[in-house]
């Protein structure tokens, strides 16, 4: 499958400075890309190239109603956005948001066809302690909880280990293929195609480290924040996956 390459702004960003990243991307052949940009700035983003996929960066876990400040799954597709990133670990950690509420989430996106990308991952101190898998099977059973078998073979998965993210500390190839060999297993294990199942790497990828995280097993993409705020790397980080 080609991979998938997605670019999480986070909050960054104005009209110019927007105007000038997006007209300098254009389409890299043999890979999908995605730019998940802040909300306001949705409507900008889907005036330009087709071929760049549109995402957001969160989403509200409810349809409609009185929820102030929230944005609906139905509107991210009213402009186009095919995917949205949930459960990010800066909103897990900033915003509380727990794993039942990424479940819901997740399962809000699907609902109104938006691909929603699951981020899961461990911190330094569960890494140390030896809970990778405890944690991602926690985070990752709320979602089929959630969602059941067969919509959970129909999502993204981000492996984001939190001390890799904006740290400049990429996970090496090889944790990053034993991490995503794990997600993979226990997906089958728990009855959903793992196969089918998209899984990007998250946490300071470069242009320098792209090629070799994107060659390892199980790597079928990555989710780029920093260095998709600069054109010309994730330009490079895109063409290193097709
Ligand atoms: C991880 C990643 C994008 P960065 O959060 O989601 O950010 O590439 O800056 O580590």
């Amino acid at each position: 499958m080609k991979k998938l390459v997605a670019g999480n702004w986070k909050m960054n960003g104005g009209l110019a400075s927007n105007r000038a990243l997006l007209d300098a991307l254009g389409p890299v052949s043999g890979v999908n890309v995605l730019v998940c940009v802040p909300y306001p700035y949705l409507a900008q983003a889907q005036q330009r190239d087709p071929a760049i996929a549109l995402g957001a960066q969160d989403v509200c876990e409810y349809a409609a109603g009185a929820y102030t400040g929230e944005v609906s799954a139905a509107m991210l597709r009213e402009f186009g956005c095919s995917y949205a990133i949930v459960g990010h670990s800066e909103r897990r950690a900033l915003f509380g948001e727990d794993d039942s509420m990424v479940g819901r989430k997740a399962s809000a996106a699907l609902a109104a066809g938006v691909t929603p990308i699951v981020c899961v991952g461990e911190t330094l101190a569960e890494r140390d302690a030896g809970r990778v898998m405890d944690v991602i099977g926690a985070q990752l059973a709320a979602v089929l909880d959630a969602l059941g078998p067969e919509a959970m073979g129909r999502i993204v998965l981000a492996y984001e280990p939190v001390w890799a993210i904006g740290t400049g500390r990429s996970a090496t190839a090889e944790q990053a293929g034993d991490a995503h060999g794990a997600i993979r297993a226990w997906l089958q294990r728990h009855g959903v195609d793992g196969r089918a199942v998209p899984i990007l790497y998250g946490g300071s990828v470069k242009p320098q480290n792209a090629a070799e995280l994107f060659a390892t097993a199980d790597v079928d993409g990555g989710l780029i924040g920093g260095a998709s705020l600069v054109a010309e790397d994730f330009v490079a980080i895109c063409r290193a996956a097709a």
